[in-house]
C-alpha cells in the first residue's frame, strides 16, 4: 500500500487525499506535523524523505515523488480512470491551467514558511501577516471567478460535469481562505463547486477534518 506524508491542514497534501480518494486508491497516512516542536518537516527524518522540507510526500515501495501537482499526475499515468484530466488537449490545458493559478500563483506566496518569514525575519504584524494572506487569494479568486463565469457552458466542477485536477486544487484552497475569513459572497460559481464537491464522498474523506491527525 502506499504512503501519504500529510498534515491535516495542508491544502497541497488535501490536493493528492482528493485525488486518491476520487480514483479509488487505498493508502496510508503518515502525519508531520508542520507546527509542533518547530516544525517536524524541518526535522532530519522527514529531509531524508523529502529535502525540500515541505508535505506532501507519496511513496509507494522505492518510488518517492514530492510536488502534490506531480503526484496526481502520476496517479493519473499509472491509474488512469476515472481519469482527473480531460482527453481533448485543449481542455487538458485548461485544467491544467487553473489548477496552476491556484498551486503556482495563489498557494506558494501564502505558504507557511512565507508566512512565518514575514513575521519572524521582516518584522510584519500578525494584522499585516493576515493582510497579505487574504489579499493573494481575493487576487487568484477574482480572476479565477472571472474566468468561471465567462464558461459558455459551466458545469458542476471547475471544468465540466466531472471532477479534475483543478477541483482538486480549488476545494482546498477555498478552506485556507475559509480558515482566514475571506468573504466568498464575491465568488458565487466558486462557492457552487464548492458546495457541489462538499457532497462528494471524495472530497469529504479528504477533509481536514476527517484525517487522522485532526486537531
Ligand atoms: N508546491 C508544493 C507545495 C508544498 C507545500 O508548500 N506544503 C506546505 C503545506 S500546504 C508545507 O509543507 N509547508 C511547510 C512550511 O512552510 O514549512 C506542492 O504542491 O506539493
Amino acid at each position: 500500500m502506499s504512503t501519504l506524508y500529510s498534515y491535516f491542514r495542508s491544502s497541497a497534501a488535501y490536493r493528492v487525499r482528493i485525488a486518491l480518494n476520487l480514483k479509488g486508491l487505498d493508502y496510508d497516512t503518515v502525519p508531520v506535523h508542520l507546527v509542533r516542536d518547530g516544525g517536524e518537516q524541518l526535522k532530519p527524518a522527514y529531509r531524508a524523505l523529502n529535502v525540500n522540507a515541505l508535505v506532501p510526500t507519496f511513496v509507494d515501495g522505492d518510488v518517492n515523488i514530492h510536488q502534490s501537482l506531480a503526484i496526481i499526475e502520476y496517479l493519473e499515468d499509472v491509474h488512469p480512470t476515472p481519469a482527473l484530466l480531460p482527453a481533448d488537449p485543449v481542455a487538458r490545458a485548461q485544467v491544467r491551467a487553473l489548477a496552476l493559478d491556484i498551486a503556482a500563483d495563489i498557494h506558494p506566496i501564502d505558504n507557511l514558511r512565507v508566512l512565518r518569514f514575514l513575521k519572524h525575519d521582516m518584522g510584519v504584524t500578525e494584522e499585516q501577516k493576515n493582510a497579505w494572506y487574504v489579499h493573494w487569494i481575493v487576487e487568484g479568486f477574482t480572476a479565477l471567478e472571472a474566468r468561471l463565469a465567462a464558461q459558455k457552458a459551466p458545469g458542476k466542477f471547475v471544468l465540466g460535469d466531472t471532477p479534475t485536477l483543478a477541483d482538486c486544487c480549488l476545494i482546498p484552497q477555498i478552506y485556507n481562505a475559509r480558515r482566514f475569513k475571506v468573504d466568498l459572497t464575491p465568488y458565487p460559481r466558486i462557492a457552487a463547486i464548492d458546495a457541489h464537491c462538499a457532497t462528494l464522498e471524495a472530497f469529504q474523506r479528504a477533509a481536514p477534518e476527517a484525517q487522522p491527525d485532526a486537531e
